[in-house]
């Protein structure tokens, strides 16, 4: 099994259950043999010293050490679990096992990790974007895209957006939205990674250094944009806003997080018929390339930037090309139906080949 481990106080066993089974046909998508897992916790990290987490990831691990392994249960991060509490749980893992393994994945460079893990989810969503915008002949180029959150996803959604000639007006946190008429370029997203990532501020301090507006309690939605990408947490985007969006002639939205859509936000969309490119798919890059760091944990080598970025984009048009098959409606390529029927199958057959009990 995969998947990432969530450490925010909302956490509860449905939201596991949910992530848990989306994992499942994700992880088919991705071609990688690898079934789907999640687990968590309603820790919270916030405001919490160093030792604090620190403390907590380690009894943490304590426990779970004695039912994850490297060929049976590989967890990675996800909310709240970043390099520094993988290092955390890897480290007391490693203490009471006395191995050195794949057991985790979303490792740091110099001790297991893979090169563009970090990047993966980001990057390969806006690899998915770039696709779907592609059945229509057009691309990420001059596109005003909105990204909510301004974590792991979101940051690296951000990066790749820019460098395919999108201009991003639009990042948020939990407590607010900023809107930079002029673009978040990459000098600017280096300032919000610090800020996010070391700093552990909040992302209306992005008001206090760049010319932008700060919105308290919004979500990103109204804004008017051409691509939305929400990247923070579920059911981001209710009815409501997605009537907004295709108001506004929003063409693209793709699920950077889980399940942000509402399923009355997804009708729209799809009723609508505006591309719209579900998390199983188009967030599938993570997980992808988290698949490519257990290989190379196994193999006891390490694969340079070039090649694991393009296994991760060769992962991400195979995925890509599951939902054309599988989701097309006439002119139209319904990538809700597309990723469940393509994820689905793969799994159906396994269990009915390796026999039911
Ligand atoms: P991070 O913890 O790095 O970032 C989460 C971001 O979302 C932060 O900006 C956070 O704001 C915001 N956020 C979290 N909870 C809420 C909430 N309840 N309401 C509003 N904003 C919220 O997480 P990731 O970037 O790793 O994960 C984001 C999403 O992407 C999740 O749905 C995750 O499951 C999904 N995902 C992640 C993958 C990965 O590789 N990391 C792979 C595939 C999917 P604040 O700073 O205020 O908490
Ligand atoms: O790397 C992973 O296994 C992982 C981590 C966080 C989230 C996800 C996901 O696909 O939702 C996977």
């Amino acid at each position: 099994y995969k998947g990432g481990l969530r450490f925010h106080p909302s956490v509860n066993l449905g939201i596991l259950k949910f992530l848990g089974f989306e994992q499942i046909f994700k992880n088919s998508l991705t071609t990688l043999p690898m079934g789907g897992g999640k687990g968590g916790s309603d820790f919270d990290p916030k405001g919490k010293s160093e030792n604090e987490v620190m403390n907590f990831c380690q009894s943490f691990m304590t426990e779970l050490s004695r039912h994850i392994g490297a060929s049976t249960d590989i967890p990675a991060g996800d909310i709240g679990v970043g390099t520094r509490e993988i290092g955390y749980m890897f480290g007391q893992y490693k203490r009471i096992k006395n191995e050195f393994t794949g057991v985790l994945t979303g490792k740091g460079l110099n001790w297991g990790g893979s090169l563009i893990r970090p990047e993966a989810t980001g990057y390969g969503c806006v690899y998915f974007t770039e696709n779907m915008l592609n059945t229509k002949g057009d691309s990420l180029k001059d596109k005003t895209i909105i990204i909510s959150g301004s974590g792991n996803v979101a940051q690296f959604a951000a990066e790749k957006c820019n460098e395919l000639g999108g201009k991003v007006v639009s990042m948020s946190d939990s407590s607010g939205t900023i809107y930079d008429k002029n673009g978040i370029d990459n000098n600017k997203l280096d300032w919000i990674k610090n800020l996010k990532n070391n700093e552990r501020g909040r992302i209306s301090e992005y008001t206090n250094k760049y010319d932008a507006v700060y919105k308290h309690g919004n979500k990103p939605w109204q804004i008017k944009c051409d691509v939305a990408l929400p990247c923070a947490t579920q059911n981001e985007i209710n009815e409501k806003d997605a009537n907004i969006l295709v108001k506004n002639n929003c063409i693209a939205v793709a699920e950077g997080a889980n399940m942000p859509c509402t399923t009355k936000a997804v009708d729209k969309f799809i009723d609508s018929k505006i591309l719209y490119g579900p998390g199983k798919a188009a967030n599938a890059g993570g997980v992808a390339v988290s698949g490519l760091e257990m290989s190379q944990n196994s193999m006891r080598i390490q694969w340079n930037r070039k090649e694991v970025d393009s296994k991760l984009k060769e992962i991400m048009n195979n995925i890509h090309k599951q939902c054309e098959l599988y989701g097309t409606e006439g002119k139209f390529i319904n990538y809700s139906k597309g990723a469940n029927i393509g994820g689905f199958i793969k799994v159906a057959d396994a269990i009915l080949d390796q026999g039911v009990v």
